[in-house]
């Protein structure tokens, strides 16, 4: 059996090799896209069921059957590529160009060309995503928790013993992970050497249309623009937390303990919005509370998100959504709960997979995926190689934008709040989005500042957690509530390292999502304050944004971005506009602290 496809493949390339070699250059390179597009488009459907069913029914054997079909693409990804290079002289339209780059650019984990070692890195990538699905922390002999139940704790418990223990339960589940992805790595960067890249890193960085240096150059000029933000928030969280907890847990001046800010990754610290002194209520409403009180359920607030896009002009999302999608945690088996939106069949079959509670976080992250479905669902009409975001960070901020829209005057109008509070309001809600969206800046940004370390090398394996520790206190402020040395692998306890999905695009989200929300404001005729807008039924809202969506990534995405927001550059200008209010409120209350670790 394990020979048959290779022989296929051989002699279907042979085949249309020779057909393609007796016409005119162009003409051969049209023709070797197309065949290639619709060879992948069949393959990516096989890939995408193994894939569901293997993260909806962990099992040795959906492990196996979808790390061939991922063994499988991306053999013939690699050959198609291969093959591209022979066309590399040649003259060609913009359009025709750009679907032979983005080809080159497809592989998250390009692999090497022998077999044998491309299959051990398909098993090895395929093992840890598994593993993380499993992943459990028996805290009692009978009490196991998953992700889903270790998250509800670090976001309600405010026993530091018990936040510690946690967290520290939860980072066992990747020791086990650390030599595997050492060896991932390894094999990674030898088929994007193959590849031509100088390791998987670079070829990440080369997926946003200008050169990677220009790209790192962006980054930092960004993150410039948003640090006077974050080390306001910082310093103020820190000082709140060092008067709950006391001097003896949190210092007042340096980083802060990464199992106190209410998730188990520091990454987003909307959990702890009631210890950082603000009196009860002062929003004026709990989102948590009022999906309880009207008594939603899981498909009740997908249902709500839908509505959302509907009330833009979005066609409603087909009835197989709702019959193939996971929306709670099946009690007998193990799933991948990380949220995720899927395209199956590149047209129709979308569907989400999420494990979701009644809580206003898994609210935001329905809209957040429901973005991605009704992103992908835009642009089912390009041809398979531009079926993409403009860039990823693009696709992760279709969904946080709809969300951003979820303010108060849009919980009334959906009858989810009888009064929209004063505007004395504005400050606590935008602290509280603050800690989840300013937060989450300098966590976005360093994942892959760690990750692109060691793909180029520059990490080495024996480094990795010293490593991983270092770039969170520089960025984030944050240090780990007990020593960490190398025998812990705690990049590992983050889905995203386990699951080899790359992570600038959420930094880059981060900072879009405001610029569309702004853009859509304004298209929608709203004129108040950026924090109280909300486009919710503005049908000039929702064709503008799909003029952008329809785009996919037929375009280079300043174009995408230009025909949604008139800009051509990711500027934090949006955001630092929607928490000015909040900015001063900070500065205000920080006076006399030390700032900064
Ligand atoms: O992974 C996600 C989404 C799926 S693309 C739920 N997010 C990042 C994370 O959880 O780490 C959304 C926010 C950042
Ligand atoms: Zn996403």
């Amino acid at each position: 059996m394990r020979f048959v496809i290779p022989v296929a493949l051989f002699f279907a390339s042979l085949a249309l090799q020779a057909q393609i070699m007796s016409k005119p250059p162009l003409a051969q390179a049209e023709q070797f896209i197309t065949q290639a597009e619709s060879r992948l488009s069949e393959l990516s459907v096989k890939v995408n069921r193994a894939a569901w069913v293997q993260e909806n029914f962990i099992t040795d054997d959906t492990e196996a059957l979808s790390a061939d079909a991922q063994d499988q693409i991306t053999a013939v990804t690699t050959e198609l590529i291969e093959q591209s290079k022979q066309f590399d002289r040649i003259n060609m339209p913009p359009d025709l160009a750009r679907k032979f780059k983005l080809l080159r650019l497809s592989l998250t984990a390009p692999a090497p060309r022998d077999p044998a070692l491309r299959r051990e890195m398909t098993q090895i990538a395929t093992s840890l995503d598994a593993d993380y699905g499993k992943a459990k922390y028996c805290r009692k002999p009978h009490e196991c928790l998953d992700i889903t139940a270790i998250e509800h704790i670090m976001e309600t418990s405010r026993d530091p013993k018990e936040l510690g223990d946690v967290w520290l339960g939860w980072h066992k589940i990747s020791p086990p992970m650390r030599q595997r992805y050492a060896r991932f790595v390894e094999l990674s960067n030898q088929g994007a050497r193959e590849l031509g890249y100088k390791d998987t890193g670079a070829l990440w960085r080369a997926g946003y249309d200008m050169p990677p240096d220009a790209f790192s150059g962006d980054l930092e000029r960004l993150w410039q623009q948003v640090l006077p933000l974050y080390l306001s928030l910082h310093t103020f969280v820190r000082a709140k937390l060092s008067q709950h907890y006391g001097p003896n847990v949190i210092s007042a001046d340096g980083p802060i303990p990464a199992d106190l800010l209410g998730n188990p990754w520091a990454q987003q610290w909307g959990g702890i919005f009631s210890i950082v002194g603000l009196p009860e209520n002062s929003r004026g409403y709990d989102l948590t509370e009022l999906l309880k009180a009207k008594n939603l359920d899981a498909k009740g607030m997908v249902h709500c998100g839908e509505n959302f896009y509907k009330s833009l002009g979005f066609a409603p999302l087909p009835q197989t959504f709702w019959e193939r999608s996971l929306f709670t945690k099946p009690a007998d088996r193990d799933v991948v709960c990380h949220a995720s939106a899927w395209d199956i069949d590149n047209k129709d079959d979308v569907r989400v997979k999420m494990c979701i509670q009644v809580r206003d976080v898994d609210f935001v992250t329905i809209h957040h995926e429901l973005g991605h479905n009704f992103y992908q669902r835009a642009y089912k009409n390009q041809p398979f190689l531009f079926e993409g975001g403009a860039n990823d960070g693009f696709h992760e901020a279709i969904g946080d934008t709809i969300a951003l829209a979820i303010t108060p005057e849009y919980l009334q109008k959906i009858g989810l709040l009888d009064k929209v509070p004063p505007p004395e309001a504005d400050i606590p809600i935008l602290l509280r989005q603050a800690l989840d969206k300013v937060a989450f800046l300098p966590f976005g940004l360093m994942i892959d500042q760690w990750r692109w370390k060691v793909f180029s090398g520059d990490i080495k394996p024996a480094d990795y957690n010293k490593s991983w520790w270092e770039l969170r206190k520089k960025y984030q402020g944050i240090a780990p509530p007990v020593d960490r040395s190398e025998a812990d692998f705690d990049p590992g306890a983050k889905y995203h390292v386990a699951a080899n999905v790359p992570y600038m695009r959420y930094f880059l989200a981060d900072m879009l999502e405001f610029q569309f929300y702004r853009a859509l404001c304004r298209e929608s005729g709203y004129k108040g304050p950026l924090n109280r807008c909300t486009f919710y039924g503005s049908k000039e809202a929702g064709e503008k944004f799909n003029k952008m969506l329809e785009i996919g990534q037929s375009k280079p995405w300043p174009d995408a971005l230009e025909a949604l927001t008139g800009e051509r550059q990711v500027d934090a200008g949006a955001i630092l506009e929607y928490f000015a209010p909040l900015k001063k409120w900070l500065d205000e209350q920080n006076r006399g602290q030390k700032v900064g670790w």
